[in-house]
């Protein structure tokens, strides 16, 4: 194995044993990656939706340029007609988190003329969250707004020993 692959399980295992639990509020997601929440470049944010799962608790971070940029919470006929004047919410700090509180669809385009219909427009289904089932299977801790991340947290710690044991079968530890 090369030493880029040895560094790429290195970073897997690193990042599942502590960036889950590190994370408080469930996972963040930055829309559109690096690229940002713009128009051009053949940006299209369904796609980048689609390969993404969204859960109550996760964040997403709408980073743009606020000048020429905003993000409108919009209901799903204003979401399919673009249309920006009757809004849920509007953000437009050009660094917007935004926290998922509820399970379906939640609906955001740039409220800018033309750049929705242009593509700046993203469907985020979030599913139900990894919070822990009615009945607490451990009893150990009382109820708590991050009961979901313990869970995300458990589930990365048992995902980097699966990594990590793959690893030392194929370094041949
Ligand atoms: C909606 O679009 C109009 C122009 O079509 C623009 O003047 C207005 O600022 C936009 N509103 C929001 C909230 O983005
Ligand atoms: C984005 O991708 C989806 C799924 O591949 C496609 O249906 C849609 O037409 C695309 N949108 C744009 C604006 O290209
Ligand atoms: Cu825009």
């Amino acid at each position: 194995m090369d030493s880029s692959r040895k560094a790429g399980l290195l970073l897997a295992v690193t990042v599942a044993l502590w960036a889950g639990p590190a994370l408080s509020g469930g996972m963040i997601f930055t829309v559109g990656d690096s690229a940002g929440w713009t128009i051009g470049n053949n940006l299209n944010y369904t796609q980048w939706a689609a390969s993404k799962t969204f859960h109550v608790g996760d964040t997403l971070l709408f980073n743009y340029n606020n000048q020429i940029h905003n993000v409108l919470e919009v209901k799903e006929p204003d979401f399919n007609a673009c249309k920006n004047s009757s809004a849920i919410k509007e953000y437009k700090t050009g660094k917007d988190s935004i926290l998922i509180t509820s399970i379906g669809h939640h609906y955001y385009i740039c409220g800018f003329p033309g750049h929705c219909n242009f593509g700046q427009k993203v469907d985020v289904l979030a599913v139900g969250s990894s919070a822990a089932p009615s009945s607490s299977p451990t009893g150990l801790s009382p109820p708590s707004p991050n009961a979901g991340d313990r869970l995300v947290g458990g589930s990365s710690v048992f995902l980097g020993v699966l990594i990590m044991a793959a690893s030392c079968v194929l370094l041949g530890f």
